[in-house]
């Protein structure tokens, strides 16, 4: 992104207003160079920034008693909301849960209601270094789902 605002600087500036501009555009460009030097030095490998789930509410593998829940995961990194996605699935039919929109930068709250059932909480994120990530939380509601 800094290296696209320099490059993009750097080729505004009109060639015939030399030779201020030159040495400017000369100078965005080695600086331009730079920056991607410094970030290809720098990234120790490919996992580096991704989004990792920290812990969630329900925590996985936990069992909890059927009816309303808000379900919170959290990151270890900000997030990017309107591009990750919260899903329950129960016995292979998958609903897509809204993200509640007074989010955290580095969670996510949505809300549902259970029935008893083996759920997964199957969550992708989108991390500000332009990663996805996914997984699955399991957990189980148990219980007599509640007479309608
Ligand atoms: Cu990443």
């Amino acid at each position: 992104m800094m290296l696209r605002v320099l490059a993009n600087l750097a080729a505004a500036i009109p060639v015939a207003t030399l030779p201020a501009a030159t040495l400017l555009a000369a100078t965005l460009l080695v600086a331009a160079v730079l920056v991607v030097v410094i970030q290809v030095a720098v990234i120790p490998g490919p996992a580096a920034a991704h989004a990792i789930l920290m812990d969630s509410d329900p925590a996985a593998r936990s069992v909890l008693p059927p009816g309303p829940v808000t379900l919170r995961l959290r990151f270890n990194s900000r997030i990017d909301h309107q591009r990750s996605r919260v899903a329950l699935r129960v016995a292979d039919a998958e609903q897509v849960l809204p993200i509640d929109r007074g989010s955290p930068a580095d969670t996510l709250f949505a809300s549902a209601t259970l029935t008893p059932g083996i759920y997964v909480i199957r969550w992708q994120v989108l991390a500000l270094d332009g990663h996805i990530t996914r997984g699955d939380v399991l957990v189980t509601v148990a219980g007599t789902a509640p007479k309608p």
